[in-house]
């Protein structure tokens, strides 16, 4: 029976020792809190970290593990080794601060790398002994990029989804990973690669398009093997824990605890792990910024600022600690008088109690993160707002901010804008936040964790449905075995062939792709079977085609359709067709050579091709896109049409292509096999003109209206080779 695995680096349970005894309490963060309740309910597991090195535990694993089974979890125990080099090393003082665009904070070492792999490694093992290729496995966050690969290898068969919980950097950061193929290879294992917003999937499928290689469509990446689906998902929160919190008597009294501390005074409220990329020193500078700016509120607005200790044994993270506690010193020293303190300053995690009693009473929550996957305080923020009073001020560097539009968004490097959107907030009429809070609270209303954890899900069951049919498709097994047959007794066979991408592999220039003596030898075995007709059905110039396959017994249609030639008659032009249009459209490919370095344009009698396979991907791809809209508008008056094929834009007659050449052979008639194999988009005419009985065969594993798939042009090879052989066998 198929069941939900969730993998991350913690469970949502942390044990504790004291005086030998062991205690279990729910770990803090969105994560833990939001699929808590989501695995039990689907009756899931969850594999991952309980928080203490196993050097601690010293004989208490038993213990550990049988206490987690009766929560449904999985211990993955670390040693103190694994901890610092792991856990503190490569994950949090490598990719933690790249993927946040700390550059400068990143520490570049193989060890780290090492113990990294070494603890994916670690994590897959503990995974194989729980999970079974029926199941739907999840793996979460930075800790475990390689895990999905490692796990695909192991369980080819399982329904594998991955989700980033921090920002996936642009290229120009990502690239700077001495170790970054086997990042993405590593993530590439995944069915599904889920991330909170749209950036971080343009960032992403930007690296897979140039470190591996892959193009994508709406997101869909076709790997060598499989399909993979990235999309956005961006993170809700349990809402109604949230929303009702206010209601609880213990929060009540909470309020009225902290008011009396406070006063009347506008509270303004700050929350955080205490991390160099949730900006509180940026935040600290600006406050003070408005308390210069504005003597008329000292006095009148206290900022709490809660931070959580984290990381604490990492030295960036003791630095921050110290210039923190400077800067707030400065502050409340400058400003302070003897009844106020401008800033009330917790270096601690809260309860859950004292936490919603801020979020409830604050009149201001300042969230100002310089980079921040989401931010989930935000959303808590808000929805704990149950009279709709309060304003959030989020910095546009958080992905929160792209749902939550309503709040006053800033720039946190930008201080004057954050001393003035502070004002703004102070000062901002009831009307107008209770408007704001409302559309964005019933957002989150909606879309809340359960919502977010079920779409996943869902999406996840997607991508393997479409995976199941291209995997049916595939040219094997019984189809392959009845295609041999069908071929093996036919009387009069017909084989229309593509060259590039089907026969043989692309390669960087259009003529180094000539084929070599086994190739001819294979075309000529197969096109010198008695009643075989062999038709290479080619993009190519008809001058290439001739010289290529000169002596061959083969049939041949140059130019997508253009020229049709039988054996032993010269090349016929498949109507009357104009050359003139060319003078019109040669210059705008040669301005589109020029603005692309490694672009350049082949010319074809009747055709133009414009190449981008040499040049930078990205950029290529792009300016494809602009060389077919200028395009576009030309070629309608001329009658032209323009094929998009595997990084070419290609230019040519309308009303010409490859199924048109193709109907000249079917019209011949009496075929009792019929087969077509091609790569691109423009064979799919060629299917298109295919009886419904032929064997149609796509070469890779896009959607197209060919029957069958097959890998590669190593395998279409084999199968020619079968064939003939098949036919061998049949002759005797
Ligand atoms: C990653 C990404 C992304 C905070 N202080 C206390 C406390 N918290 C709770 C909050 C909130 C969570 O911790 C912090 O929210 P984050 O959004 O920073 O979540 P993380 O799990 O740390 O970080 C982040 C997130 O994943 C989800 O995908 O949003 O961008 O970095 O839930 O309530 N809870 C208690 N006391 C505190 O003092 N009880």
């Amino acid at each position: 029976m198929s069941r939900l695995v969730i993998i991350a680096n913690r469970l949502p349970v942390t044990i504790t020792k004291r005086e030998g005894r062991l205690s279990l309490h729910p770990s803090t963060g969105g994560l833990a809190t939001g699929l808590g309740s989501f695995y039990r309910e689907k009756k899931g597991l969850w594999l991952g970290w309980p928080g203490m090195p196993s050097q601690n535990l010293r004989g208490l694993e038993r213990e550990v593990t049988s206490r987690l089974e009766a929560l449904d979890c999985r211990p993955v125990f670390l040693t103190r080794h694994q901890v610092e080099n792991f856990y503190y090393g490569f994950s949090n003082k490598t990719l933690w601060p790249l993927f946040h665009y700390f550059v400068q904070y990143t520490t570049f070492d193989d060890r780290l790398w090492e113990a990294y792999k070494r603890a994916n490694q670690h994590y897959c093992q503990a995974a194989l002994e729980v999970a079974t290729e029926d199941d739907t496995i999840w793996i979460h966050d930075y800790q475990l990029l390689l895990l999905p690969g490692m796990l695909r290898e192991k369980l080819p068969k399982a329904s594998i989804g991955f989700f980033l919980h921090i920002p996936f950097p642009s290229f120009e950061i990502f690239r700077l990973l001495p170790w970054r193929e086997e990042i993405m290879e590593g993530l590439m294992g995944a069915d599904l690669i889920g991330f909170h917003t749209y950036d971080y999937v343009r960032h992403f499928l930007s690296s897979a398009r140039r470190l591996l290689g892959y193009d994508h469509s709406m997101g869909l990446i076709t790997t060598r093997e499989r399909m993979v689906k990235v999309d956005t998902f961006p993170i809700g929160i349990d809402f109604l824990r949230f929303f009702r919190a206010g209601e609880l008597p213990e929060v009540k009294s909470e309020i009225q605890r902290m008011k009396r501390r406070i006063g009347d005074r506008t509270v303004i409220l700050s929350v955080d792990r205490l991390d160099y990329t949730k900006g509180i020193i940026q935040r600290l500078k600006a406050y003070d910024l408005f308390l210069e700016k504005n003597p008329q509120y000292r006095e009148r607005v206290t900022l709490v600022m809660v931070a959580v200790p984290s990381r604490t044994k990492v030295d960036r993270y003791m630095e921050l600690k110290r210039e923190v506690d400077e800067q707030i010193g400065r502050i409340n020293g400058r400003y302070g008088t003897l009844g106020w303190s401008p800033i009330l300053y917790l270096y601690r995690s809260l309860p859950f109690t004292t936490l919603t009693a801020l979020y409830n009473m604050a009149q201001v929550a300042l969230i100002t993160p310089l980079r921040d996957g989401m931010n989930l305080v935000a959303k808590e923020y808000v929805a704990s707002k149950r009279d709709n009073l309060g304003v959030l001020i989020l910095s546009e560097m958080a992905g929160a901010a792209r749902e939550m539009g309503e709040a006053l968004i800033v720039n946190p490097f930008n201080l004057k804008e954050v001393a003035d959107a502070l004002k703004a907030a102070i000062e901002m009429g009831e009307e107008e936040q209770r408007g704001r809070n409302l559309r964005m609270k019933e957002r989150l209303r909606r879309y809340d964790v359960k919502r977010w954890a079920g779409e996943f899900m869902e999406k996840l069951a997607s991508v393997r449905e479409i995976q199941e049919r291209m995997e049916a498709k595939k040219l094997r097994g019984i189809a392959l075995r009845r295609l041999l047959d069908a071929y093996k007794s036919s009387r009069r066979a017909i084989l229309f062939l593509d060259y590039d991408g089907t026969l043989v592999p692309f390669s960087d220039r259009p003529d180094k792709a000539r084929p070599d003596g086994e190739l001819r030898e294979l075309l000529r075995h197969l096109a010198g079977i008695p009643n075989n007709r062999v038709v290479l059905v080619s993009g190519r110039s008809r001058e290439v085609l001739q010289e290529w396959f000169e002596g061959l017994p083969v049939d041949m249609v140059a130019e997508h359709g253009v020229w049709l030639k039988e054996q032993g008659s010269p090349w016929e032009l498949i109507g009357p067709l104009k050359q003139d249009w060319k003078e019109d459209i040669r210059p705008i490919m040669e301005v589109y050579v020029d603005r692309t370095p490694g672009a350049l344009i082949e010319e074809k009698e009747f055709s133009l091709v414009w190449h981008y396979r040499r040049s930078d991907p990205e950029l290529g791809y792009q300016r494809a896109r602009e060389l077919k809209d200028a395009l576009l508008n030309i070629t309608e008056n001329l009658n032209l049409s323009i094929l998009e094929g595997n990084k070419v834009i290609e230019v040519k007659p309308s009303n010409v292509n490859k199924g048109m050449a193709a109907t000249r052979w079917l019209s011949q008639g009496a075929w009792d096999f019929i087969m077509a194999a091609g790569d691109d988009w423009t064979d799919e005419d060629l299917f298109d003109a295919m009886p419904q009985e032929a064997y149609s065969i796509k070469v890779g594993f896009s959607v197209s209206k060919a029957r069958f798939n097959m890998d590669s042009p190593l395998l279409i090879q084999g199968l020619l080779r079968e064939m003939i052989k098949a036919k061998r066998e049949e002759r005797g």
